[in-house]
């Protein structure tokens, strides 16, 4: 059986014709670049103390020494490899030297827990497990003897036993660059997921090359290119949009913050004369914020991008005169598509739409309930295909049903509108999805989680809205026992390994849950109550 939906064959075709494919490994975006300008700073990573920098060159030494590292453990392309590290240059060094080997990575986000990491392992069944003591769940070793009892033949190194190998003087001989197709997956990305398991999104060293290369392109970045990372380093938006690998891929520096806030960021921006950088909404506020008292820092930032979820137009306008710096609202996906506002946008653009396709070549169609499409300003489901957008989860058959149109064109849930010059509106959404400030809730499956508590007898999570995150979730339960509280759900879902993110921020219980005339839960009903 195969597990991974390829593009066919006229459509890779198509996009090959038009250069927009052009047959490059992923890891070419380092090594051109250490091969170009080898002294050029790469990285300079500010979650260590001190601080630490590193070279194109010295980049791509480490990838090639941990490269050869992991094929002397035995591992080979199309092994399977899952990794949560923090954010820090070891990420990316890893990230190079696993798709150098052609080892399939699937990076965990590091506020992940044991449920999502449960679930990877189970569909991956990966040779190869990286983790970090850094985070609770390994800070026994309960859950790394559960995981080597469960898949004996996979092996598991920390960040520190790799990092310890780096750092030491030996000889190593370089691994055998794997011969690479690049029409095959090169990693996997996580889908925010809507369904209540999580998926996998095969993206292919084409495709994302692709979509590194046109970010860059729109986003103008050169290897004057000064950009500070403060989202998880796995995440699609702070990896190609243009994120670290446009970075790479521009010859340019990036910098590495060790979290969002102003107190660790704004030092790093006037240090290290920052001048790009990607945040999410709520994050934005807090920079709004201090940036009442720390402007002065911020004079070399040029661009702050917002994006991973919908950035109230209030809060939009305040950015360009209060921050002094040009707004790029990006809209995107971990399944393909990525929307940008363009630099030369003019101000009503920039401020009210979350940013036009990237590619010429990306097809978008937005739809009603009955898949016929809808006029210009009109609201309907987003559906998209194109050169970077994936055409399957991983060994999904029956999810992958519900998530293509006959056309292959991708229903990302998200509901649009589009306006005259093609810049598209985020209005809402029909999936079952919460945003919590750009972190992703699945709905089933944290309702799942629920209805596995003996005393629940039915539950719904809904989004309520917040001044902060824009969106928390709260749950809806009828109970059976009236002892049942609050304090004894949350600590349930602990002890499931439920990420702390995804513990509903509220909690609520009734008698009853409204329906809908097909007996569905009234969510939109719950939703109006919870006002
Ligand atoms: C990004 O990727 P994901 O996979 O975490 O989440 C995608 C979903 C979208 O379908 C949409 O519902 C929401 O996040 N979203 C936005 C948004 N950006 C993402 N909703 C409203 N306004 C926006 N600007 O979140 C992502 C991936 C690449 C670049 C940027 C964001």
């Amino acid at each position: 059986m195969s597990t991974h939906t390829a593009f066919p064959a006229e459509f890779a075709a198509k996009y090959k014709a038009a250069g927009y494919w052009q047959d490059k490994p992923l890891t070419d975006i380092l090594f051109d670049q250490a091969a170009a300008n080898p002294e050029q700073i790469a990285i300079i990573d500010a979650s260590q103390v001190p601080a630490q920098q590193f070279s194109y060159l010295q980049l791509a030494e480490q990838v090639d020494k941990l490269a050869a590292f992991f094929s002397q453990q035995g591992l080979q392309a199309q092994d399977t490899a899952i990794v949560q590290l923090p954010n820090g240059q070891l990420f990316y060094t890893i990230y190079f030297a696993l798709l150098k080997i052609g080892v399939l990575p699937v990076n965990a986000l590091f506020n992940h827990n044991k449920k999502e990491l449960d679930n990877y392992l189970e569909q991956l069944k990966p040779k190869l497990v990286i983790y970090s003591n850094a985070h609770k769940l390994f800070q026994t070793t309960e859950y790394l003897d559960q995981v080597k009892q469960n898949y004996q033949d996979t092996i598991c190194f920390n960040d520190q036993e790799l990092q310890q190998y780096l750092t030491q003087d030996s000889e190593f001989s370089l691994a055998k660059k794997a011969v690479l197709n690049p029409d095959a997956v090169a990693f996997y990305q996580l889908s925010g997921g809507s369904t209540g398991t999580p998926k996998l999104i095969p993206r292919t060293h084409n495709d994302y090359f692709y979509s590194v290369r046109q970010s860059i392109e729109v986003c103008q970045w050169s290897s004057a290119t000064r950009y500070l990372l403060t989202l998880p380093a796995a995440h699609n938006f702070s990896l190609s949009s243009p994120g670290a690998l446009g970075v790479f891929m521009a010859g340019g520096t990036l910098v590495i913050a060790s979290d969002p806030s102003p107190t660790s960021c704004f030092p790093l921006i006037e240090k290290y004369q920052v001048n790009w950088t990607a945040l999410v909404p709520p994050a934005l506020l807090l920079w709004l914020d201090a940036a009442k008292r720390q402007r002065n820092k911020l004079a070399n930032l040029q661009y702050i991008q917002v994006g991973g979820a919908k950035l109230n137009p209030n809060v939009a306008e305040r950015v360009e005169p209060e921050l002094g710096i040009t707004l790029q609202q990006v809209f995107g996906m971990a399944e393909g598509l990525v929307n940008y506002t363009r630099l030369d946008d003019d101000e009503w653009t920039r401020l009210n739409t979350q940013g036009k396709p990237m590619s010429d070549l990306d097809e978008v169609k937005i739809v009603d309930v009955n898949g016929a499409e809808v006029g210009t300003g009109e609201v309907g489901l987003l559906t998209t295909r194109g050169p970077y957008t994936f055409r399957g989860y991983y060994n999904a058959p029956s999810a992958n049903q519900q998530a293509f149109d006959q056309d292959g064109f991708y229903c990302s849930g998200d509901l649009v509108k589009q306006t005259a010059s093609g810049h598209l509106i985020v209005v809402g959404r029909e999936k079952e999805q919460i945003n919590r400030g750009g972190e992703k809730i699945d709905a089933q499956e944290i309702e799942n989680e629920l209805l596995s508590h003996p005393d629940v007898q039915n539950v719904a999570l809904i989004s309520i809205d917040d001044a902060l995150l824009g969106e928390k979730s709260c749950a809806i339960i009828v109970s059976r026992s009236d002892l049942l509280t609050p304090v004894a759900i949350r600590k349930y879902l602990r002890v499931q390994g439920v990420a702390d993110y995804k513990i509903p921020d509220q909690i609520k219980f009734v008698d009853e849950l409204p329906l809908t005339a097909v007996g569905k839960i009234d969510k939109r009903t719950l939703r109006l109550r919870c006002l």
